[in-house]
């Protein structure tokens, strides 16, 4: 058994998640955590809300709710819809609480003991109509690297370059959009990445054979490029106030304190949890613990280079990550999920139209790997009609509706395992390690393709062996079939459960099981588990797995959710 600490990008605060956000950290990072502890590891999953910035407190300005009440609000919000998409968290925290606070001063006052802090004078831009000085993220410009004209002044989402706000050329304020800009000084707080930068190489080339390659690639390439100092300050209110005299207007920025949060919100559901281990345990001096964390491309140099340079930077022995997902863009029906232009399905409102599974199977099918992929309402209904309706679907209540129609209620207990099942056991077994080989790899799409091939067995196994002709002749052996095919429901619940839970129980309550009573997953052998089921156990037919979704659905959520452009 080992440690597995798995993390997601917390999400910010302000603003609902749409399925980008879903499939993009926070579904893969679920479907991880609940498949690791299938196998018995020992797994702390850990997220939260990432709530300082300007984008809360303009956010709140917008709504008129002051920012800690309009934080409390959002934060509730996204706890609820990620419960309602089944996220198994241990602990769902926020980056604004007493804990994170704590260690985030901690590690400041380390960085700045050891010589990676310098204070700078710098030129920030002050918006004159809005009075205020614009934090990154609210400046709005052509990127100097792409020309990309819609960059923000923190990073560039179409080249993946952090920026400046004073790169950006024809810069303008997302505030209000006046150009009444003015460059004014004031004194910042920088880490020092360039002087980490020889310790930091090294760190990343023990890396090299675990990282995926979009993490390696884009931590290599900063890296030959040279680090810049960066700024760890802001002139803002929200946010904890520099620790340091001569600061104390000042907050640190948000993506000092937001992975931080990873480490703060472990203590958060330490504090509150007295039975628990200490947090320490998993990120201070940690033995045999496994950090794999998830997230959008787009967060990977702050994963691969900041946020580990700042934990390099203390000289303590800080947990870092091991694993590094790195996931790319969905897109909705060929564009942009926007809330503002009203198009795209929200998670919060997906999980009104449809049980949390079908989201969590279609997305994970269609995840952006490799490549960004795009969400239309058609190829979902196709999705849910075909692989979990179709496939899934149909074969428990088939085997289920004509046991119970020919046999009665009851596994039957006739009949002896032949040849058929030995070929069943082994086809089964051979995708059931690949299954288990893409999810050790988190190659999603695969591993769910692996998955759609195990219950397409099924299929193929019933219609081959035919036990509604083979009943007429020989009872005993129809009865071997359907028993192998109950047995069947059972295993591809217990191999669907990290994607599919909800319908995972479903099958198995069928079976009088619940997820509780199913085995570890290591070693797991289809002979064996073919014949977990005896004869004799009573199983009900119950409901349908799935509904099919008709083609004047699909139209209807078109409409209601906008369509392409
Ligand atoms: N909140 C960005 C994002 O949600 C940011 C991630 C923080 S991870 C520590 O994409
Ligand atoms: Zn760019």
């Amino acid at each position: 058994m080992s440690k597995i600490l798995v993390t997601s990008a917390l999400p910010y605060i302000n603003g609902i998640p749409h399925l980008g956000h879903m499939v993009g950290c926070l579904l893969p990072s679920d479907i991880y955590a609940r498949y690791m502890r299938m196998f018995g590891n020992e797994v702390l999953y850990i997220v939260g809300t990432d709530e300082h910035g300007t984008t809360s407190e303009v956010g709140a300005l917008k709504e008129g709710m002051d920012v800690q009440a309009y934080c409390d609000m959002y934060h509730a919000r996204h706890a609820k819809t990620y419960k309602d998409f089944n996220l198994s968290f241990d602990y769902f925290g926020r980056t604004s609480s007493p804990q994170n606070k704590e260690i985030t001063y901690h590690i400041f006052e380390q960085l700045d003991k050891n010589g990676f802090i310098e204070e700078r004078t710098v030129k920030q831009i002050y918006s004159i109509d809005d009075k205020m000085f614009l934090a990154d993220r609210y400046i709005t410009g052509t990127c100097p690297y792409c020309g990309y004209e819609k960059a923000r002044g923190d990073q560039c989402e179409n080249c993946t370059k952090v920026l400046e706000p004073t790169d950006l050329i024809n810069p303008r304020s997302s505030v209000s959009g006046s150009s009444n800009l003015e460059v004014r000084e004031t004194k910042h707080l920088f880490l020092n990445l360039p002087k980490l930068g020889k310790r930091l190489a090294e760190w990343i080339k023990t890396k090299e054979p675990f990282w995926p390659d979009v993490a390696y690639t884009i931590a290599q390439k900063w890296l030959k490029e040279g680090l810049q100092p960066r700024c760890i300050t802001r002139d803002l209110k929200w946010g904890f106030p520099v620790n340091k005299p001569g600061y104390e207007d000042k907050v640190f920025y948000v993506w000092f304190d937001a992975p931080i949060g990873y480490i703060g919100i472990t203590k958060q559901w330490s504090d509150e949890n007295p039975s628990q281990r200490n947090w320490k345990d998993w990120w201070l001096n940690a033995k045999d613990v496994r950090h794999v964390e998830f997230m959008g491309k787009d967060n990977v140099p702050y994963h691969s280079i900041t946020f580990p340079a700042t934990l390099l930077g203390t000289g303590e022995n800080w947990t870092q990550v091991d694993y590094l997902k790195g996931m790319s863009y969905l897109t909705y029906e060929g564009g942009k999920f926007s809330k503002s232009e009203k198009r795209g399905i929200f998670a919060e409102d997906a999980v009104k139209e449809f049980p949390a599974d079908y989201w969590r199977y279609w997305l994970m099918a269609n995840a952006p790997e490799s490549s960004d992929s795009s969400f239309s309402f058609d190829l979902f209904a196709s999705t849910v009609n075909k692989d979990l309706n179709g496939v899934l679907g149909n074969f428990v209540s088939r085997v289920l509706k004509m046991t119970a129609s020919k046999l009665g209620e009851k596994v039957p207990s006739d009949g002896e395992y032949g040849d058929m099942e030995k070929e069943l056991a082994a086809n089964l077994q051979t995708k059931v390690n690949d299954y288990f080989k893409y999810m050790n790899e988190m190659e999603f799409r695969k591993a769910m393709n692996e998955l759609r091939g195990i219950w397409v067995e099924g299929n193929n196994y019933i219609t081959a062996a035919e036990p509604w002709t083979v009943i007429k002749t020989d009872e005993a052996r129809a009865s071997a079939i359907l028993r192998a095919c109950i047995n069947l429901i059972r295993i591809f619940a217990i191999l669907s459960a990290p994607i599919i839970p909800q319908t995972s129980e479903a099958m198995l309550s069928k079976l009088g099981l619940t997820l509780k009573d199913i085995p570890l997953l290591k070693g797991f052998d289809i002979n064996k588990e073919l014949s977990a089921i005896k004869g004799g156990t009573p199983f009900s037919v119950g409901e349908m797995l799935f509904e099919r979704i008709a083609p004047e659905r699909v139209e209807e959520l078109k409409q209601k959710y906008g369509s392409s452009k």
